[in-house]
């Protein structure tokens, strides 16, 4: 059974999770806008993503205590270049691991040997997360002055599942 601080922590990184899910898809439906479909399907399949780490959580709860739904923030629908939202993505990605570092921090003061266990899952998955946001900077800036390369770049992201 999860300790109370531990079940309240847990309930606000599932709620990270689903925000971190509308994010992304809300930079999916900026990169339709502008006709990015490519960038629109990276941003989806992250989307995809977010939703199996939430139901990960949301398991982990039901299983060991009570999951307490809470309003998920809306996130912002506009940015100023193609580009934006990856950094945007990347600085999220660094914020998250953050937060997977304080639960760890929280598991091991409390004494929850389990919970611990459960989140090395996503402090290795962070590890990745934060590799492809910043390597898809890399690619979008050094494609960023040519649109034959921006287009070639929307098919590699097209790719993505
Ligand atoms: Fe759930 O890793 Fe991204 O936010």
């Amino acid at each position: 059974m999860l300790g109370e601080k531990m079940e309240e922590a847990l309930n606000g990184q599932l709620n990270a999770e689903l925000y971190s899910a509308y994010l992304y898809l809300s930079m999916s439906a900026y990169y339709h806008s502008i006709n990015l479909f490519g960038f629109a399907n990276w941003m989806r399949v992250q989307w995809a993503e977010e939703l199996k780490h939430a139901l990960k959580f949301f398991d982990y709860i039901a299983e060991n205590g009570r999951v307490l739904p809470r309003p998920v923030e809306v996130p912002p629908r506009e940015w100023d270049s193609a580009l934006a939202p990856f950094e945007v993505a990347y600085a999220h990605e660094q914020k998250v691991t953050g937060l997977i570092n304080s639960l760890v921090e929280l598991a091991t003061s409390q004494g929850d040997e389990v919970t611990r266990d459960f989140l090395q899952w996503y402090v290795d998955e962070q590890v990745e997360e934060e590799e492809s946001a910043s390597e898809a900077v890399e690619k979008i800036k050094a494609a960023a002055d040519s649109t034959e390369e921006l287009d070639r770049l929307d098919q590699e992201f097209g790719q993505r599942k």
